[in-house]
């Protein structure tokens, strides 16, 4: 199959073929590397080399761009539930919503994407809804560069808004708040005292606040939770001037909350579009992507072209027998700059 034949199955609704293309975005083959950049190229409608010169990209015509949502919090908060929810309301208003879940435990359990999987039980058979876990990468970058091409492909691929589950464990959301236009942070019900535990970088990157679970024998503890916030509102500031994040409760169970949190949501990207903050953001994000992606493809260069392992070899002995030192050998192995 050629990358224009793919690309086409792709943009035709095939969800399999759009799985296989995430799935080659985080291979590490040489081989799979030069295929998925030739899918990325045609999908992002570069012209590359010769071999496209010729032809009007028709791929801009079609393309359009998604509403990119990250959902993040602690585990258990209800970020897979939430989604759904969100999901089902999306689609009864004729979007086409697309999930792409970063959960960097599943690399260890390999449970945790079949739990968030079975979680969205309602959402995973609607034909106008794809679910799948992002590859993950091994570093934050690599959370970076494939999440990226993933949502670039699930706007390929027609979906008018992507859902971007992340775990936030204070590592990697700033990675995905810095990958959408509105990032959204769940809170789970509780005392002040463990609100305070909230890192305040966390916070600093929500565009939305939500309190979940405000249901059943949580209900309450949800709206103290959310005074909480609301009273500690002053202690983080929000990148846009004057902006300070909506607390909404909600209850993911119950579906409630879920239309307002939405409109919440959009009001922000509103907001921001019209003071050309979105409009920074995405180009500040272009500007991440690609040094992202340079510096993933510098690194597999350096340690898997073959010349560089031909080298490296050659450095390594002359380091065992100490016949130069570390700085000489780097000198040696890296290229020259200027
Ligand atoms: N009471 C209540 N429980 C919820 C709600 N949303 C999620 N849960 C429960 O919280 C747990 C974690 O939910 P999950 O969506 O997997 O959380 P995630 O780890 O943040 O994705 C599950 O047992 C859910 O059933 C809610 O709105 N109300
Ligand atoms: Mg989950």
């Amino acid at each position: 199959m050629t990358t224009e034949e793919w690309a086409e199955l792709i943009q035709s609704g095939d969800r399999r073929s759009l799985s296989r293309a995430i799935t080659l975005l985080e291979s590490r083959k040489e081989e799979d590397r030069k295929q998925s950049s030739l899918l990325m190229s045609h999908v992002l409608g570069v012209r590359r080399g010769s071999q496209h010169a010729s032809r009007p990209f028709g791929a801009m015509a079609t393309n359009h761009e998604a509403l990119r949502i990250g959902i993040s919090g602690a585990p258990g908060v209800g970020k897979s539930t939430y989604i759904e929810a969100l999901g089902m309301y999306l689609l009864s208003l004729g979007h086409k919503v697309a999930v792409l879940a970063i959960d960097p435990s599943s690399n260890i359990s390999g449970g945790s994407i079949l739990g968030d999987k079975t979680r969205m039980e309602r959402l995973s058979v609607e034909k106008n809804a794809f679910i799948r876990p992002s590859p993950t990468g091994k570093t934050l970058g690599g959370v970076t560069h494939t999440t990226q091409s993933a949502i670039a492909l699930c706007e390929w691929a027609g979906y008018s808004v992507v859902l971007i589950e992340t775990v936030g464990v204070g590592q990697n959301e700033g990675a995905v708040a810095n990958m959408v236009d509105c990032f959204v942070l769940l809170n789970q019900p509780g005392s002040g005292d463990e609100l305070q535990g909230i890192k305040k970088g966390i916070l600093e990157y929500a565009d939305i606040l939500l309190v979940n679970k405000h249901d059943g024998k949580t209900k309450e503890l949800a709206e103290h939770t959310l005074a909480h916030l609301q009273s500690a509102s002053h202690l983080y500031r929000h990148e846009l001037k004057d902006y300070s994040a909506p607390c909404i409760l909600v209850s993911a169970f119950e579906s409630k909350g879920i239309e307002e949190s939405w409109n919440q949501i959009l009001g922000f990207i509103d907001h921001s579009k019209k003071l050309g903050f979105w409009k920074k953001r995405r180009n500040e994000q272009i500007i991440r992507w690609f040094k992202q992606l340079a510096e993933h493809y510098w690194v597999h260069q350096l340690w898997q072209n073959p010349n560089n392992i031909a080298k490296l070899s050659s450095l390594e002995n002359k380091l065992r027998s100490e016949k130069i030192n570390v700085i000489e050998a780097v000198d040696a192995f890296l290229p020259p700059w200027s």
